[in-house]
């Protein structure tokens, strides 16, 4: 899978593509990513200047349409097939995990990074890519939405991962759509707390069983919306228990 990330601050994707899963991705061919400076495409007058004054005033600066779309233009005609164009915006549809999905299954995605107070209209007007947010706040500029976005497609690409069951198992994949169950390793004890008896027995039928109840337990308690209707889940059953969500979230009461 490609990326081609158009950026005013390439090097903020320095350490990021240095080190851990994404590098070894690369390193092993299965990612490739590919950094353009939106500035090379401004006009060379004196210090190529990518942006300017909102029309009708307001404040702060836009991208400028026109270095904006002769960059992706430029990009795409240096590539064969489709590039998939996404715009960073937090006007854009919220990213989760069934679009990371479909990005997944792209051979190829073109991210814009906008900054100041974003881009020209005409960018989205004529390039007609798919808007993205990564959810409701105000981040300074699209770069490190577009690392959230490559973090979270890049696990989904086959051969990224050791274990191709765990992103089947994560949390809000197709598999999966309840937050996981919580997890122990050694020691069995650290100050007074302990590793549930469950989970040492040896049964793994009741391991299974108690997992699935505890993901649920959370989800309810945590993110209901993930349930949607409750009357479709088998969860009359489910006693929560308010005082491990006391212990757990002390301050969410
Ligand atoms: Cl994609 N960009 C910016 N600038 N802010 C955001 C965002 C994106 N998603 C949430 N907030």
């Amino acid at each position: 899978m490609r990326f081609d990330i158009i950026t005013l601050f390439p090097a903020i994707f320095d350490g990021y593509l240095t080190q851990g899963l994404l590098s070894k991705a690369i390193q092993r061919d299965l990612v490739e990513i590919h950094r353009h400076n939106l500035r090379d495409w401004a006009p060379p007058t004196p210090h190529r200047p990518v942006d300017d004054k909102p029309f009708g005033g307001g404040p702060g600066m836009l991208i400028q349409v026109e270095p904006t779309v002769r960059c992706v233009e430029a990009v795409e005609a240096s590539l064969p097939g489709e590039s998939n164009r996404v715009v960073l915006t937090p006007q854009g549809k919220r990213f989760d995990q069934p679009m990371a999905e479909d990005f997944a299954n792209r051979d190829r995605l073109l991210l814009l990074c906008g900054r100041y107070e974003g881009f020209d209209q005409r960018v989205m007007d004529i390039l007609q890519p798919q808007e993205v947010s990564i959810g409701d706040f105000v981040l300074n500029g699209g770069e490190v939405a577009a690392m959230v976005i490559i973090d979270a497609v890049i696990r989904l690409v086959p051969g990224v991962l050791g274990d191709e069951q765990s992103n089947i198992d994560d949390s809000f994949s197709r598999g999966n759509r309840l937050l996981e169950f919580p997890q122990y390793t050694r020691p069995r004890e650290f100050r007074g707390h302990t590793v549930p008896d469950v989970l040492l027995g040896g049964d793994h039928a009741a391991i299974a069983r108690w997992r699935a109840e505890q993901s649920r337990r959370r989800t309810l308690q945590r993110r209901r919306d993930l349930l949607g209707d409750p009357q479709n889940l088998e969860i009359d059953n489910l006693e929560i228990d308010l005082n491990q969500t006391k212990r757990n979230h002390p301050k969410s009461e």
